[in-house]
């Protein structure tokens, strides 16, 4: 069949990006999924950011009150000339409290997929701190990357905060952290936030939140299908769902198809029945326990650990174990 030359231009056969390919194994497969690290593109990472002022999304409240609380004691903790890599910055709001107490802090080299942020974030950071050497790796922090050669004479310290780590699946967090491990080398020290088991009610307030700013952040998902593989979904058509699932402990987010409808992607026809979801997020929940068990068994050593007042919210930080296989 002959495809116009313009159209093929809209369309990305599924070999020309990650983001396609993704998307392609992902809807075609049963039951249907999307990557959640999708969600940041430019319209993403800002409806992000308004999640985290919202009254239902504790996790950036409460992890920013321990980070403030605590800070003195990390410092203690971090206390050699040390380069701070963060896993998925978005935002420097919380690498800026480190920074503001821990001098031992000589460089910062945020790692975010979503580089028009990356870059607009590290160059306020530069401007505010004018003698940290700041080294922003636009990148895939799931994927092996290598630490700038510039940083090769300080210690280093991983900041994964966020909860981010829910995202994966628990066998895929013990791969994590032994890839961070690796990278991180010999001796090193990673400061990990990680959102706590709690009542159902509160988890799904949370991620369903009364002015519907989950549910835009959930479909937008959709609308960057369109923008940049030339889809042609109909983000009314589909409906947004964000719960706590109590049996595996995490919270799922779905696009459920409002009716029986065919959505073209990358020149597939891809199906969808009354009801029928895309899972989208699993936001994972732990226990102190768990958790501490969980990076133990991957190459790390929990050595301080505080919650906030609720007990909702936890920041740990690990040392590396000296084996690093
Ligand atoms: C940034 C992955 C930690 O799981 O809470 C917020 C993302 N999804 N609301 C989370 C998110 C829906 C968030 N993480």
């Amino acid at each position: 069949m002959n495809v116009p030359a313009r159209m093929a231009r809209h369309e990305p056969s599924p070999e020309e990006s990650p983001f396609a390919r993704d998307v392609i194994a992902g809807l075609t497969a049963r039951p249907k999924r999307l990557p959640p690290k999708y969600f940041y593109d430019e319209t993403g990472s800002k409806l992000f950011e308004r999640i985290t002022e919202l009254p239902e999304y504790y996790l950036t409240r409460c992890e920013l009150a321990i980070l403030h609380d605590h800070v003195a004691e990390i410092a203690l903790i971090i206390d050699v000339k040390t380069a701070l890599i963060e896993f998925g910055s978005g935002s420097t709001r919380k690498a800026r409290i480190l920074l503001a107490a821990c001098p031992a802090i000589e460089a910062y080299v945020p790692v975010d997929i979503s580089s028009e942020m990356l870059g607009r974030e590290a160059a306020q950071l530069q401007q505010d701190h004018p003698r940290l050497k700041v080294l922003a790796i636009p990148a895939d922090f799931t994927k092996p990357f290598d630490l700038p050669s510039t940083i090769s004479d300080l210690a280093r310290t991983g900041f994964f905060p966020g909860s981010t780590i829910g995202n994966f699946e628990p066998h895929q967090a013990a791969a994590f952290l032994h890839h961070a491990a690796r990278i991180l080398g010999r001796g090193a020290t990673l400061i990990v936030g990680l959102d706590l088991i709690k009542d159902a009610g509160i988890l799904n307030a949370a991620y369903d939140d009364a002015a519907g700013v989950t549910a835009k952040f959930n479909l937008n998902l959709l609308a960057r299908i369109n923008r940049e593989l030339g889809a042609d979904f109909n983000p009314d058509a589909f409906c947004h769902q964000g719960f706590y699932n109590i049996e595996r402990r995490r919270v799922e987010m779905h696009l459920a198809s409002r009716k029986r409808q065919t959505v073209k992607v990358c020149g597939r026809a891809i199906d969808f029945r009354a009801g029928e979801t895309i899972h989208t997020e699993n936001s994972y929940k732990y226990t102190i326990e768990s958790f501490g068990a969980l990076a133990r068994g991957s190459g790390w050593s929990p050595v301080a650990l505080w919650t906030d007042p609720k007990g909702w919210f936890c920041v740990q930080v690990l040392l590396a174990t000296e084996q690093v296989s």
